[in-house]
């Protein structure tokens, strides 16, 4: 079921047809879908919630728990537009420099004093901007091994982990959540990531936490097998997923990244524009894991 599901997704000519997908933004009151949860705002105040580029009312946040997919929560864009811009920013220029390791790190494009943004936006080189697929941080995600390691361990960034810890708490969880590893995905128009499940980290009754920026994406969710049901749901920038309980080992992956329809961000300041130009074509995922108890 959910391979052909992603097929479906990959191959639809989205032009032309009106794709069947759960999109939250259309979805009423009742739907059989999923249902709105309504936050509670513990300890936070409204400070410390915009610092983390939030909107302080989280009475306005759009939270939905999926009926079908118990655990498994949307939260549509709750960032703040500043915010918004300040965690690309945060992803792309300072998340792929050094500690943190690179997919292009294998390839020796760069010399080892640079960094990737900088280089590419002296240079101009678009085959560098185009190979960066992934950075992680924290307990670096080992590829083959699929095993975390302490020799493979930088610090993780603090203002990601404080982010990750309030959506958590935010969400009643009642354990608090310690991000230890996160992988910051890049993808293209034409990428897709694969059906898979993230089992490694020891802890795997702590929730993952995957926010989106850039281009919207279609995102597969199935079950703990190939041969469950799966559905798909649409990503846009600033939504952030929460797998938890039965959801946490579910299959997923992303078969498509959607173009971008319409640009409604005039914002065309010095500093921003070459972000902007970034994510016109790229879509960004931070998926976040505590890895130990
Ligand atoms: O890009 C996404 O939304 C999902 C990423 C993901 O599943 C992963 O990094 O394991």
């Amino acid at each position: 079921m959910f391979k052909e599901k992603f097929k479906y997704y990959k191959n639809l000519d989205y032009s032309v047809n009106e794709p069947d997908l759960i999109d939250v933004d259309k979805i009423n009151d009742v739907s059989e879908f999923v249902e709105r949860k309504y936050l509670v705002n513990h300890e936070f105040d409204c400070e410390f919630l915009s610092g983390l580029g939030l909107n302080s009312n989280v009475f306005e946040w759009k939270c939905y728990n999926f009926i079908k997919k118990p655990g498994l929560v949307i939260i549509r864009n709750p960032f703040t537009k500043k915010g918004e811009k300040t965690w690309i920013q945060r992803c792309v220029a300072s998340y792929t420099r050094k500690p943190n390791i690179l997919n292009i790190d294998a390839h020796n494009m760069l010399k080892t004093d640079e960094d990737w943004w900088t280089t590419v936006n002296k240079t101009g080189d678009i085959l560098l901007k185009n190979k960066l697929r992934w950075a992680t941080l924290g307990y670096h995600h080992n590829w083959n091994t699929k095993i975390y390691s302490e020799s493979a361990r930088s610090e993780f960034p603090s203002e990601l982990a404080e982010l990750s810890r309030t959506i958590i708490k935010l969400l009643n969880f009642p354990d608090e959540f310690v991000a230890e590893a996160a992988i910051i995905n890049f993808y293209h128009l034409s990428s897709t990531l694969c059906g898979h499940t993230d089992h490694s980290e020891i802890n795997i009754s702590a929730p993952l936490l995957s926010i989106s920026f850039g281009l919207s994406a279609i995102f597969l969710i199935g079950g703990s097998t190939l041969d469950k049901n799966a559905f798909g749901i649409l990503l846009k920038t600033g939504d952030i997923v929460i797998m938890s309980g039965e959801s946490r080992l579910s299959f997923h992956g992303i078969p498509k990244v959607l173009p971008l329809l319409n640009d409604n961000d005039l914002d065309d300041s010095y500093d921003w524009k070459p972000f902007k130009n970034f994510i016109q074509d790229t879509r960004i995922n931070i998926n976040v894991r505590q890895v130990n108890n």
